[in-house]
């Protein structure tokens, strides 16, 4: 992106810092995997939104006193030695020729420099991780918190301005979703055409990679969930250790993310290509609460109201099938119908697969979708195999439909539309091989 974009960003957040402070965001860590060696490296996703610099050991200062602003941009210094290792680094110089910022630095003069900065604030922004804990957990360097501790400076939320402003996406953003969303409709593609009996869940992980990398997207946005059959009924079943049965569904949550953006994307395909009766059914009532939910999206609807509709639409399907007894309105009102759809309808998405961004305002009430939004829309029914109170034919049976939708003022556009989702399209990929 256009350094224009970061700086932009980087204005709108100083517009909003309150005067006589100061706010320090800092670039991930690099965090160890085992005894020298470390998990790919992921830029912070706020550093990365007000700066587009993907190198650690950087932080970002920005100032703003009673008239004027300024922004500091600390980076590694250039180290031939550490580079023969770990490659080229930008240093100061790269730095203050590639990024607008008024003044570069290096990073081991942070410190320094920064305990000449505070006296002369009032107010320190930082992620402080919890209201509680505050400074205790901030990710900020031991001598610089001991200098804030003994301040009389206010300690504010850094994050309350970023995730707000990550809330709506622009133009360039909806772009790379797009992107991230056309990369990972190939992968999902190829695994309905390519999957069969016999094959272990890992091995279709191992397609999306291939797919995702050879496309052009550096990573998975979250962990690849491949669950055949009852493992389907484990939310979070990142194993992908066993072995695809014919007669079973696979439930495939799987996206890429890509020049730092999510997609998130789950389909529920049949083992062999062919749905059985009990599993349509199921897989119908799931699809068309999604449809309808997705239809229901514009600007002013609340979240909360398109949970309800979810919850409406699978517990009425639920009585229909004999899965729940009783009233809609009871079992809702008991909360019967979440033993089986346990989970939210869905969640903004953006930089994070779960982007951080409010769902409250600061009074606690709910915000209602504006344009600009990108959120999740995912239904579920999980029916266990060890669930006796479930008529024979469903045990086992899990099916989760997601899809990624962007709010516009009149309606809705789904970004996904184009990954196969019906059970004709479904079954049509199969057999295409
Ligand atoms: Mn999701």
């Amino acid at each position: 992106m256009d350094e224009q974009i970061y700086k932009s960003r980087r204005e709108d957040f100083l517009v909003q810092m309150k005067k006589s402070s100061v706010a320090l965001l800092f670039s991930a860590t690099q965090k160890t995997r085992s005894n020298d060696t470390e998990y790919p490296y992921r830029q912070d996703s706020d550093f990365y939104y007000l700066t587009g610099f993907k190198e650690d050991n950087a932080i970002l200062v920005l100032l703003k006193g009673e008239k004027s602003v300024k922004e500091i941009l600390f980076v590694q210094k250039k180290d031939k030695s550490l580079e023969l290792w770990t490659g080229k680094r930008l240093g100061a110089e790269g730095a203050k020729e590639r990024f607008d910022v008024d003044t570069v630095c290096t990073s081991e003069r942070f410190e320094k420099k920064l305990k000449k900065i505070l006296p002369s604030k009032k107010r320190v922004y930082l992620d402080l991780f919890s209201e509680e804990k505050k400074l205790l957990h901030a990710k900020c360097p031991e001598g610089v918190k001991d200098f804030i501790k003994k301040s009389s400076m206010k300690l504010l939320h850094v994050k309350k301005i970023t995730q707000s402003m990550r809330a709506i996406k622009t133009p360039v953003e909806i772009e790379l979703i797009k992107k991230a969303l056309s990369i990972t409709k190939e992968a999902h593609h190829k695994v309905m055409s390519m999957q069969k009996s016999g094959m272990f869940e890992y091995e279709l992980q191992a397609v999306y990679e291939y797919e995702f990398k050879k496309n052009g997207a550096y990573s998975d946005a979250y962990t690849t969930i491949i669950a055949g059959g009852d493992n389907g009924n484990t939310l979070h079943y990142i194993n992908n250790s066993e072995i695809l049965k014919e007669g079973e569904l696979i439930l495939i949550d799987a996206g890429c993310e890509f020049e730092m953006y999510a997609s998130d994307i789950t389909r529920t395909i049949p083992v062999n290509g062919k749905f059985s009766e009990a599993q349509k059914e199921i897989y119908e009532l799931v699809l068309q609460t999604e449809l309808k939910v997705i239809e229901a999206i514009k600007e002013g609807v609340l979240r909360t109201d398109l949970q309800m509709m979810a919850r409406e639409s699978l517990c009425e399907g639920m009585v229909a099938l004999g899965i729940l007894k009783g009233d809609v309105k009871e079992l809702i009102k008991e909360e019967k119908d979440k033993r089986y759809f346990p989970h939210g309808i869905g969640h903004w998405m953006g930089i994070d697969v779960h982007d951080p961004c409010p769902y409250k305002d600061k009074k606690g009430k709910e915000l209602p979708l504006q344009a600009g939004m990108v959120m999740t829309i995912e239904p579920g029914l999980y029916l266990p195999l060890d669930d006796v109170d479930l008529p024979q034919k469903y045990r086992g049976i899990a099916v989760r439909i997601e899809d990624d939708i962007l709010v516009i003022k009149e309606g809705y556009e789904n970004l996904s539309c184009g990954i196969a989702k019906s059970v004709a399209e479904i079954e049509e990929l199969y057999s295409r091989t």
